[in-house]
């Protein structure tokens, strides 16, 4: 093993061992390795592709935002015996959908563990960007702030910061699995003509105003449900309101994506969904979020003063569950895929509130038509289940008033 890999060994073991971690909190990092790891991923990045393409089985995980908990939940999701202290990667392939950094308290933790994953398992971890990789997002939602606060001079913290922010300007913006499945963190865009528009990508790409195409893949959203442009035939891309830039698209426009990219399926991350998981356009589209209980009052960055907190976790009362469950979603090499739930404080499980065919031994190809055949079937068998209960009950009242009438007599 060269000095590199024995340093990046040692580094993996202080993440996995948490006992070890200064005041129990944080894990002690120097700047000397800090400044090291990103510029070995820096080049690896450059030389990687724009778009990835890689095989399944993998693992699809959506936005961490800095949840450290989380991550590690993730990576130990196959390992069956309790108490290992390290999980075994063989066999295993991840692909991670962008958003690692801000919000959460553990930013650096996060970023940093899966960049070393990268450089030690360059087949197995695969990572995209999302719209908190850019300096302008991560500069205010807590990761410069977390990067700030180890380090005693504030300017070191700001170079480390920069650091960063330069391994994130190459990294890829979307994901090809088997050749038929596309993850991107935010959605789709009206200049996606083909997936060559991914590959030809330049990089580095410093800010969203360098690139449109770029700037939709990591910042679109699906049209609100229950919009009128939703269920339109035409396809739609409409001005993201609650982004402020980029836009977001219909149902006829995610069809017409899979048409010319000729692929069967959709996923992406980028917003927060109570299972953890969302299915629309007949479940040609999934919406994968990973970080459980977001934002919950104790995973809000330390910069924040409590005012800001309190208004925060007073305006998710009104606006959101508080309470989301994380999810992944597993591919399998057949193409079909599961997904796997993080419920309360325990481990991931496959999910459980959505109908049969989003779980277990199904394939993409097939889901919808076993869905519609199972469910038609499951509304015939309750609809004669009430008018047997509807017959049985009418002849039961027949009898009685037959009785009261026999008695008055
Ligand atoms: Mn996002």
């Amino acid at each position: 093993m060269n000095d590199n890999r024995v340093a990046r060994v040692k580094m993996l073991e202080k993440h996995f061992n948490c006992s070890n971690w200064k005041n129990g909190r944080s894990i002690g990092y120097t700047l000397e390795e800090l400044s090291k790891l990103t510029d070995d991923a820096t080049e690896t990045f450059r030389r990687g592709p724009s778009l990835l393409e890689i095989d399944a089985p993998v693992t699809v995980v959506g936005d961490l935002h800095g949840q450290y908990e989380d991550l590690m939940r993730i990576l130990m999701i196959y390992e069956k015996t309790e108490g290992k202290k390290a999980p075994d990667f063989t066999g295993r392939k991840y692909i991670f959908l962008g958003d690692y950094v801000d919000r959460g308290m553990y930013s650096l933790e996060c970023i940093v563990l899966l960049l070393i994953l990268k450089l030690h398992y360059p087949r197995q971890f695969f990572l995209i960007r999302g719209n908190h990789e850019m300096a302008k997002i991560n500069y205010s939602y807590g990761f410069l702030d977390d990067v700030q606060r180890r380090f005693r001079k504030e300017e070191v913290g700001t170079r480390l910061w920069m650091k960063f922010n330069d391994v994130f300007g190459f990294f890829p913006v979307a994901g090809l699995i088997g050749k038929k499945v596309l993850c991107l963190h935010g959605g789709l865009s009206p200049e996606l003509k083909s997936l060559d528009d991914i590959r030809r990508i330049q990089r580095p790409i410093h800010c969203v105003e360098e690139n449109s195409l770029v700037a939709d893949l990591l910042w679109s959203d699906p049209d609100p449900g229950k919009s009128i442009s939703s269920i339109s035939s035409t396809v739609q891309f409409r001005k993201n309101a609650v982004r402020g830039l980029s836009f977001t698209f219909n149902n006829a426009a995610i069809e017409g994506t899979l048409e010319r990219l000729e692929i069967v399926f959709i996923v992406r991350a980028h917003q927060l969904v109570p299972d953890g998981f969302y299915f629309i356009a007949g479940k040609k589209l999934v919406t994968i979020f990973s970080a459980s209980k977001y934002m919950s009052e104790n995973s809000v960055s330390y910069s924040e003063n409590l005012f800001q907190r309190l208004h925060k976790v007073m305006l998710q009362n009104l606006d959101e569950p508080l309470q989301n469950k994380g999810c992944v979603l597993h591919i399998r090499k057949d193409g079909g895929y599961s997904l796997l739930q993080l419920k309360g404080r325990g481990r991931f499980e496959e999910g459980e509130n959505e109908e049969e065919d989003t779980r277990g031994d199904n394939n993409y190809y097939e889901a919808d038509q076993k869905s519609s055949r199972e469910q038609t079937a499951k509304v015939k068998k309750s609809k004669e289940n009430k008018s047997k209960e509807k017959r049985s009950r009418a002849k039961k009242q027949k009898a009685s008033k037959e009785r009261s009438k026999q008695s008055r007599k």
